[in-house]
């Protein structure tokens, strides 16, 4: 059967999704290209994700055989107000993870998906996921241009936003494509660029995980010395590159919703005193590598070494008993901000 777009808009509005918009099922050749471009030459920082199988999550018919269409929703996350920040050594969560926008998005595409099953055509829902590479599918659907920063700007709205899209076999009539009444690309800015902390941004749109803090705070294993102070109070993602973003900023404002306080800070060291479950209930919903909270408690250490006082007895103590623990990653970051407390 044949779907409006103009009916399947109205579901996902109706259920807390922004933008939608509709491309066909072929392949993402352009992606496919640049990711394996960019893994042969070890930009993915050992990242697996997308870049696993390019051949697969470029290729909507591995993830619905018999694809004809792709349905694109945006989740704006551009909060309302900045949290208050707590007293005490707390650490910075990124904006998408504020709330679970994930969860919301994937509701509203449900919504699509269940009518469009209703008809009897087969769709699954995919955000985040390693089968389809959401940014390219977006910006098939017309929703917006991609940035110097790599992230996807939908147009007159900026790139505060997660995507997700159903996967269907149903066919998905578009009304003809206006012109966006908006100015794509970022011209000759390139506040993004500068204001990386690590210099990750190392040609226009492309991203060097092995610098990039949102990377090196999710992945296993050490955070290497050289971006440490860096990483300064993050304990997950980072916003800078978008935080820097002129149309970013001034357009997201059109789409904020409410925050609550708490989910935009986390006390280092209620952290490091919790358990592996307590931390695992607190923050399942993060991307930790191989949902082991020791990543956590690492991240933890730094941003210690990076903000607390000197004089701060508690903050010695805990230093401490990490740099005298049997875990050599986590010893390693506690000696390393012992000696940045001096
Ligand atoms: C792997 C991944 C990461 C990695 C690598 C990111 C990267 N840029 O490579 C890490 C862990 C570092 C990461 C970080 C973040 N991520 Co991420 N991530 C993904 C994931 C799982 C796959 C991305 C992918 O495969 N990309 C493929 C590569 C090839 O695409 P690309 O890097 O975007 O490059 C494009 C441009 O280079 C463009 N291009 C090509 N030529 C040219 C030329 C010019 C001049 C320009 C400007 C562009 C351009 O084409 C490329 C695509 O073909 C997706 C979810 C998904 N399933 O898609 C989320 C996703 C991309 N992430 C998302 C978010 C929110 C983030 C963070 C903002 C989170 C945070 N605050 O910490 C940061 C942003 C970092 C950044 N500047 O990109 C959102 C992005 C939403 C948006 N509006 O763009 C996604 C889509 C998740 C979601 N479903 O909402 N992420
Ligand atoms: S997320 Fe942070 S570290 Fe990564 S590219 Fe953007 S500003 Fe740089
Ligand atoms: S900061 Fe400037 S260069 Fe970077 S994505 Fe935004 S508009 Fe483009």
């Amino acid at each position: 059967m044949t779907a409006t777009l103009t009916a399947l808009s109205e579901i996902a509005r109706a259920n807390g999704i922004d933008r939608v918009g509709v491309t066909d099922a072929s392949v993402l050749e352009r992606t496919r290209g640049d990711l394996e471009e960019r893994r042969d030459a070890g930009l993915h920082g050992g990242m697996a994700f997308t870049y696993r199988n390019p051949q697969r999550s470029t290729d909507p018919q591995r993830a619905v055989p018999g694809a004809r269409s792709i349905v694109v929703g945006a989740r704006s996350y551009a909060a309302d107000r900045a949290p208050r920040r707590p007293e005490g050594f707390v650490a910075s969560v990124a904006r998408y993870s504020w709330a679970d926008h994930y969860a919301e998005l994937r509701l509203g595409l449900e919504a699509v998906a269940d009518s469009l099953r209703s008809d009897g055509e087969r769709a699954l829902v995919f955000a985040d996921d390693n089968a389809i590479v959401d940014r390219e599918v977006a910006a098939r659907a017309g929703l917006g241009w991609y940035g110097k920063n790599a992230n996807l700007l939908l147009h007159g709205a900026g790139s505060f936003f997660v995507l997700g899209c159903v996967i269907t076999t149903a066919r998905v009539d578009a009304p003809a494509a206006a012109e966006a009444p908006f100015a794509a690309g970022c011209g000759s800015c390139r506040r993004c660029i500068d204001a990386c902390p690590t210099g990750a941004i190392v040609a226009d749109g492309v991203v060097d995980a092995n610098r990039c803090l949102a990377w090196l705070l999710q992945r296993g294993g050490n955070l290497p010395v050289e971006y440490r102070v860096a990483v300064g109070d993050r304990i997950y993602g980072c916003d800078d590159c978008q935080t820097a973003c002129p149309p970013t900023v001034r357009l997201g404002r059109r789409h904020e919703r409410a925050v609550p306080d708490a989910a935009a800070w986390v006390d280092a060291l209620e952290l490091l005193a919790s358990t592996d479950a307590e931390l695992l209930e607190r923050h399942g919903r993060w991307y930790i590598a191989d949902r082991d909270p020791r990543w956590l408690r690492r991240n933890a250490l730094v941003v210690l070494g990076n903000t607390a006082s000197r004089d701060d007895q508690a903050v010695l103590a805990t230093l401490r008993h990490y740099a005298a623990s049997t875990d050599a990653v986590l010893a390693d970051c506690a000696r390393w901000s012992l000696d940045q407390l001096g």
